[in-house]
């Protein structure tokens, strides 16, 4: 039998509204690998479109959660970060990474920020420089094209953007230090919306796209983040994984749509992972029950 693969993933516990781990955990398990979670916070729901949201800050618990799994000999695949409370637990995460990352560990962060031009409400100053730091160590960062325009101090223009733009932030963005950028939100033409995957190993950019559907659905940079990287973690190559994570997350939004549920509440994920987790399985591993 192929052995589990474990990641840990470092993000908030937002209780409703399906963002960071209550979206990345089920995903990450639908591709048969192993879920870890170090929660930095917890929260009664995200932070856009809902209000009085309570906010338990979990920054003390973080350094003895990572000291005791490396007394315990524990380690992972992939370390994934994404939503993060404060520039302190920022450094924190820095530092876990440098304990933990092997030759062989993934190190993905989502620099989870903004969006739609603007910083989630509670991103305080210093944040953006830390994620542009953070981004520093890792193999692969996934930002939005908000993300990417407050790290590397551009402005952000909604709306269609030409490939030689697309192409020039790629190269910025792998100049923070990370050798894989999969850059989201991106829109060539007015009615598709996708990614594009930059690989400084060999300079290739390729494009992938799908129908847009409007409107502002949270959630779905963890929801893609965590599909993409369930698909690495079965062996497939970026633009591979990037392919099936765009495709499964426009496949939550359109059921979303159809839904018409609040897009606050986020996506309807639930209903993609059978068929992502047939993406990323091999026969071998579909065990039948
Ligand atoms: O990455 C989305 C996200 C995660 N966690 C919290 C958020 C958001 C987006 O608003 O507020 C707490």
């Amino acid at each position: 039998m192929e052995r589990l693969k474990r990641i840990a993933a470092i993000h908030d516990v937002s209780g409703v509204g399906k963002c960071s781990l209550t979206a990345v955990l089920p995903i990450i398990s639908a591709a048969g690998v192993e879920c870890s979670v170090m929660p930095t916070a917890v929260l009664s729901t995200h932070t856009g479109e809902f209000k009085n949201f309570t906010f338990r800050d979990l920054t003390e618990d973080m350094r003895p959660m990572a000291e005791h799994w490396m007394s315990e000999g524990i380690g992972f695949d992939a370390l994934y970060s994404g939503y993060l409370g404060s520039p302190g637990q920022i450094e924190i995460v820095r530092d876990i990474f440098a304990t933990f990352k092997k030759r062989d560990t993934l190190v993905m962060v989502d620099p989870a920020m903004a969006d739609n031009g603007r910083l989630y409400s509670l991103v305080k100053p210093g944040h953006v420089s830390g994620m542009a730091k953070l981004c520093g160590c890792a193999d692969l960062i996934i930002p939005n094209r908000t993300e990417a325009a407050f790290m590397l101090g551009r402005e952000y223009r909604e709306g269609p953007v030409a490939k030689n733009e697309v192409e020039r932030l790629l190269l910025e963005l792998s100049d923070l230090g990370a050798k894989k950028v999969v850059l989201t939100g991106v829109c060539l033409k007015d009615d598709e919306i996708g990614v594009a995957c930059y690989d400084a190993k060999d300079g290739s950019v390729e494009y992938i796209m799908d129908a847009r559907i409007r409107g502002m659905y949270h959630g779905t940079g963890d929801v893609f983040g965590a599909f993409l990287l369930g698909a690495l973690m079965r062996g497939r190559v970026l633009p591979e994984a990037a392919r099936i994570a765009v495709k499964c997350t426009c496949a939550a939004i359109r059921l979303t749509a159809e839904d018409g549920a609040e897009t606050k509440m986020g996506v309807r994920f639930e209903n993609v992972l059978a068929s992502y987790g047939r993406m990323c399985g091999e026969s071998a591993e579909l065990v039948r029950i």
